[in-house]
């Protein structure tokens, strides 16, 4: 059996060219953000990895075929779309046999980049461990899929909503470099700092791409996470996020919100609860995180 994949034609040449491509998500698009704004992110982001020297390519399942590189009419399908699926691990391969249309989330969209020779990945926040995991159990694939495929992923850190400092030992436990980009601690997604220290710290992006061959040449299962800390100027303090993401967290539970709808609810709320603050915040970091991926995916080549 072949896997249904569609590259666009950027993609496709760049990837024939041996030139630097950086994966990003569609889950951000559909789940994470509001229309109109989700495209034009989509677009931005797509626009910084170009000029940071490497080529986009977005990533979704549509009509049962895994495209690598969406083209303009296509990404704007997608972001005004209701009812898509959000597709991890578990529901990739049957979206794709039933002939489905879907989102990839981090660990869905780290499957199809492996799958297309695309070493680096650009996200906003991954999944990770939520609050209260300890009776809910609400894990997110993102981290398994850490320790297993080999994909390099930039992200701002595992999302605030989520209980940080377990998610940061789950992936201890599961054998996943956590690289802070050029600071002490960890970063917490809409802020910078956080009182975590950072298990690695690199300064520069050759020492990433290294990282990334080295544990390829070593044969070692598993990708690597980059945190990036959102830019200052764009960052919410954890102090003002804190009753915020309580409340949201307290909505979730009176409504009963469980398993793939409790992150793009959260996300919502704090929305809402901000003021749209939590979204200009998100928008900056993503594109502050597709940069530094481009660069990582330019190192990889030398
Ligand atoms: N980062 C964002 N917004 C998002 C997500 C990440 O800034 O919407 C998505 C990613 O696709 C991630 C998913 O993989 O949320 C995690 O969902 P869950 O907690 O259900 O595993
Ligand atoms: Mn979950």
């Amino acid at each position: 059996m072949t896997i249904p994949l569609t590259y666009s034609a950027k993609v496709a040449e760049a990837l024939a060219k041996g030139h630097a491509v950086v994966a990003l998500e569609s889950t951000i698009i559909t789940h994470g953000m509001p229309f109109p704004q989700n495209v034009e992110t989509a677009r931005l982001v797509e626009q910084d990895v170009r000029n940071a020297g490497a080529v986009p390519a977005t990533i979704a399942v549509m009509g049962g075929r895994l495209h690598i590189g969406l083209e303009a009419a296509a990404l704007d399908a997608l972001g005004q779309a209701q009812n898509v699926a959000k597709l991890s691990r578990a529901d990739l391969a049957a979206c794709i046999a039933t002939g489905g249309t879907g989102a990839t989330t981090v660990a869905a969209t780290m499957i199809a980049a492996h799958l297309a020779g695309i070493h680096v990945f650009a996200t906003g926040g991954i999944g990770g461990v939520h609050r209260g995991a300890e009776t809910s159990f609400d894990i997110s694939a993102d981290l398994q899929e850490l320790a297993l495929t080999p994909v390099t992923v930039v992200a701002a850190g595992a999302k605030a909503i989520l209980d940080l400092p377990k998610t940061f030992e789950v992936l201890e436990t599961l054998g996943v470099p956590v690289i802070v980009y050029g600071q002490d601690s960890i970063p917490a997604f809409w802020s910078a700092t956080s009182d975590m220290v950072a298990p690695l710290r690199m300064n520069d992006p050759a020492s990433i791409a290294a990282s990334h061959k080295m544990r390829g040449a070593m044969g070692l299962a598993g990708g690597q996470l980059v945190t990036n800390p959102i830019p200052l100027g764009d960052e919410i303090p954890a102090t003002t996020l804190a009753p915020i993401i309580a409340k949201a967290l307290a909505e979730a539970e009176a409504h009963k919100i469980s398993a793939k709808a409790v992150t793009p609810f959260l996300l919502d709320r704090i929305f809402a609860l901000t003021d749209g603050r939590s979204l200009t915040a998100n928008i900056a970091l993503v594109r502050n995180n597709a940069r530094l991926a481009a660069e990582i995916a330019r190192a990889m080549l030398k």
